[in-house]
This record gives C-alpha cells, structure tokens and sequence, in this order.
C-alpha cells in the first residue's frame, strides 16, 4: 500500500473522496485517480466548462465493467475457476482498446487502474482509440500449451459477445503474449463466423499482425527516454542502463537501447536480479524467456562473467538510465532515493505505474528526466492500432515504415506533454504535461458528444 503524495485542489477533493468511496479497496485505482487529478487543478481554472458537464466525474466512472466466471479443465482433468473482467472504461476518442493480464494479483482495482490509464494514454497516441482493459487472476506459469488453449478458449467463450472491431479491441499485457492472442482469436473466429481481423492486436504475422507490434512498448520507451535526454542536450549513447522485469516490454527496451548505443547491465524477474557488467547478451536472454519460457536465472548459469542475485533489488544497481518495465510499485520512494544517489539521470517507464508518488516525486525533485509510463510506454498501444489500420485496409507495412511511424509518434507525444507542461508553467513536468494534454483531448470530445 503505497500513500498519495501530492496535493489535490479543494475543488477536486470531494470528486475524490466520492471515487474512494465508490470504489472501496481498490488501492491501485484510488493511486491511478489521485494521481491524474493532481493535475488538474489547473485544468479547471483555465477551462471552467469542463466542471460544468462534470468531466472529471464522468472519466471516473467506467462506461462498463463485465466480470464472469472462467472455468476450465487441466491437463490431469481436474476443473478450475478462474475470474475475468474486461473493463470497458471510455470510448469518447475510439473503441475500447487496451490488454488483457493473466496473473494471480488481477481483481477488479488493478483493472480499473489499467482501464484508467488508458485512456489518457491512448489520448496521447493522437490514434482514435478509447479506452479499456481486462485480464484474469489466472496464472499461466508451468500450464502446458493444451492448458493455456482451454483456458483462453473458455475466457473467449464469454468475452467474445462485448468485443468487435468497433466496439471493443483486446491486446496483450503481463502474462498475454501472440501464443495466447493466437488462441483468444481462434475461438473468436469460431463463435462468431467472422474472420475480423482488427478485434484483436498482437496476432501474429501470418494472421494479421503487424511487423514491429512485438518491439513496440520497449522500442517506444526508449525513444521516449532518447527524446527527454535530447532536450536536455543529452544522448543514450555510452550510458548504462538498467531494465526491470524479463519480459517483452523489458527485452524490446533492451534491444533498442543496444541499438542507440547504450549498455545494459542488468535486468530481473519476479525472483531475482541479473547483473552483467559487460552487456547482457540478447540473443541468450531472448533463448530463456521467448524460447524455452524459463527463468531469469538460468542466464548466469549460462554465462559464467554474470551475477544472480536471488531477491535482488534492482533499483541498488547503479546505471545512469532506468527503464521500470516489470509491474506497478516496483519501485518506491527509497528505490528512487538510492538511484538519484547513484548518479540516474532519466528513468523512462515501460510498465504501467511502476514508480510509488513518494518515488515520482523524489525524481522530479531531484530534476530526473523523468516519463510517465502513459506517455514513455504508449508505443506499444500506438502501434496496436497500426495494426488495426492495416487490417481495415487489407494491407501489411514493412518493418522500416512501421518503425518510422512508431517513432514519430513517441517525439510527437514527447513534444505534446513537453510543450503541455510549459504552456502550464511547469517545465519539465511530463506526469502534468501528459496528464493535462490527454485529459483535454478526451474532454473536449466528451463535451461535444453530450450528455452520454
Ligand atoms: P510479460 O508478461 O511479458 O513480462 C512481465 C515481466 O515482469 C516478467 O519478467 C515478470 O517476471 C515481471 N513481473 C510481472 N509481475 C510481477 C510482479 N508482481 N512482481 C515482480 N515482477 C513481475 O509482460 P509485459 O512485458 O508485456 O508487461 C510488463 C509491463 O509493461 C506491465 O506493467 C504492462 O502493463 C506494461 N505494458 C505492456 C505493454 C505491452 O505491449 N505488452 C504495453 C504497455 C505497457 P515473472 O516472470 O517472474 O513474473
Ligand atoms: O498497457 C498497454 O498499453 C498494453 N498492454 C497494450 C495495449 C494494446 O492494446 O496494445
């Protein structure tokens, strides 16, 4: 449980105090809120019209949320329960779009949290998409290929009557890769008697995916964090950098910072942290974690000049560049004191929420460049719905193009939250800047659709 750092206006306190109690026990919801209506004080003065048609409370509310039962059978025959939502958050902007998460820690409040964030985040992107999320409080670890297919073609069962490429756009997140996309489609595919390619982002290449949708996230993190350290008359060229989690976001940030020229020493899973001086070697990491799905700390058995640290934490490594790509709250206001000592100069977020308020706040008062993950990790969606572009076009782009976009679009929202932050008299305030710009892109369409 973490506290909320900032101060809200009196203004927006009471529309607060009536989020918590609406939403009772749902802590990673009430910290996503608090932490966009700190912004908003500003907003509000300004643009008086927007607490007139009651836009903040409305963005509070999902527009739906559907909760049901996922049973399912293993491969011993043994019956299982899980629980699935899909959160169905604001569609002002676009159909609902946003991930599914499979993982043990998913109820209602990491959903909504997820929803919440995505709708500014998917503002951001300048692409007309809404906003949403889902998941499960399934845990895929060591469930066979046959486990996961009966498990996602049950969820499909029921999910598939909300979805539609105009209505509601699912994707992948923390436990959802193209295996189980490939898996969601196929059986939507089958319910529905419709090959409708743009329901659903991340397929795979020779069914509708888009090249560079894999890299995406952790490609568009780090030309965020290269865009923060350029206005700055910094480069990522020679800096060391430190990555958490193992995962896609993590492996494609890895990948790309390499590219750029920077050096990453470590990164980690749930269970420990890996520590390699020299530059961790992709090609091996990628083997461990997308071929054979196995642990982290396989690596430093592998690679005899690298470090496991069992329950490590990675955030005492020292590294100019930190990019938080694993959870929420993996990185707190001590973790964020320890890197500012440590000589960081930029951290970027890959995950969604992984930096406590007391940890966002240490950084920005130290003067970190430091990028919001609605804003540092919107490539991933943006180009999500690239791929849906394709498919309603019937075409395919190559690898270049698709990256060209990507990045385009990573220094146009840089630029929005940058100049955003200014126009607000609070230079380098991207968590305002990012906040602010989304927040009156959405309310304004709110505003001219009326009272729905
Ligand atoms: P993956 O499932 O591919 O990888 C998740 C990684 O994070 C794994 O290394 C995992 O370790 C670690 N992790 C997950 N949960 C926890 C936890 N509770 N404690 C410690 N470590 C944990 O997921 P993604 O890479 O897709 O997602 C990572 C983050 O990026 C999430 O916050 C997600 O919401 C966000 N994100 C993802 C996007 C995407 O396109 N995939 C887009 C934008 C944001 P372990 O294997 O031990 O569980
Ligand atoms: O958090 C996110 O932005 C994602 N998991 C990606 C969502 C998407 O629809 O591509």
């Amino acid at each position: 449980m973490t506290t909320m750092a900032g101060k809200l206006d009196e203004k927006i306190t009471p529309i607060y105090q009536e989020v918590l109690q609406r939403n009772p026990g749902e802590s990673e919801f009430h910290q996503a809120v608090h932490e966009v209506l700190e912004s908003l004080g500003r907003v509000i003065v300004k643009y008086p019209e927007f607490a007139d048609h009651k836009i903040i409370q409305r963005i509070c509310e999902p527009e739906r949320q559907v909760i049901f039962r996922v049973p399912w059978q293993d491969d011993r025959g043994e019956v299982h329960i899980n629980r699935a939502f899909r959160v169905e958050f604001n569609s002002a902007l676009g159909p609902y779009k946003g991930g599914m998460r499979f993982h043990p820690s998913v109820y209602l409040g990491v959903i909504k949290f997820l929803g919440f964030e995505q709708i500014f985040k998917n503002a951001l992107t300048g692409l007309p998409i809404g906003g949403g999320k889902g998941g499960s409080d399934f845990d895929p670890k060591g469930r066979s290929d046959d486990e996961i297919m009966r498990f996602c073609q049950s969820l499909m069962t029921e999910l598939y009557r909300h979805l539609g490429e105009y209505t509601d756009v699912p994707a992948g997140d923390i436990g959802v890769g193209q295996r189980e996309i490939g898996y969601l489609f196929g059986q939507y595919k089958r319910i529905t008697n419709r090959y409708e390619s743009g329901v659903l982002t991340g397929k795979g290449l020779d069914w509708g995916g888009s090249l560079v949708r894999r890299e995406a996230t952790g490609y568009g993190t780090v030309f965020f964090a290269q865009e923060m350290l350029r206005a700055r008359g910094e480069s990522l060229e020679g800096r060391k950098c430190v990555v958490s989690g193992s995962g896609n976001v993590a492996i494609y940030a890895a990948e790309q910072l390499i590219q750029l020229g920077a050096k990453v020493i470590a990164c980690s899973d749930s269970n420990g942290v890996i520590v390699h001086e020299a530059g961790i070697d992709l090609d091996l990491l990628k083997q461990i974690k997308e071929v054979e799905r196995r642990r982290i700390r396989d690596y430093a058995d592998r690679c005899t000049d690298a470090r496991y640290i069992d329950r490590g934490n990675i955030w005492d490594i020292p590294c100019d560049v930190a990019i938080p790509a694993a959870t929420e709250n993996e990185l707190s206001g001590s973790d964020a004191k320890k890197l500012v000592e440590n000589g960081c100069i930029a951290v970027a977020e890959g995950a969604n929420m992984p930096t406590t308020p007391e940890g966002v706040h240490v950084f920005q008062d130290a003067g970190v460049a430091y990028g919001p993950g609605k804003a540092a990790n919107a490539g991933g969606v943006a180009t999500s719905a690239l791929e849906m572009q394709q498919n309603a076009s019937r075409d395919s782009w190559t690898f270049e193009y698709t990256e060209k976009r990507l990045q385009q679009i990573m220094q146009d929202i840089h630029h929005t939250c940058h100049e955003t932050a200014e126009e607000f008299g609070v230079p380098g305030n991207y968590v305002l800047g990012a906040n602010i710009a989304a927040f009156l892109k959405v309310g304004r369409a709110m505003v001219a659709m009326g009272l729905v």
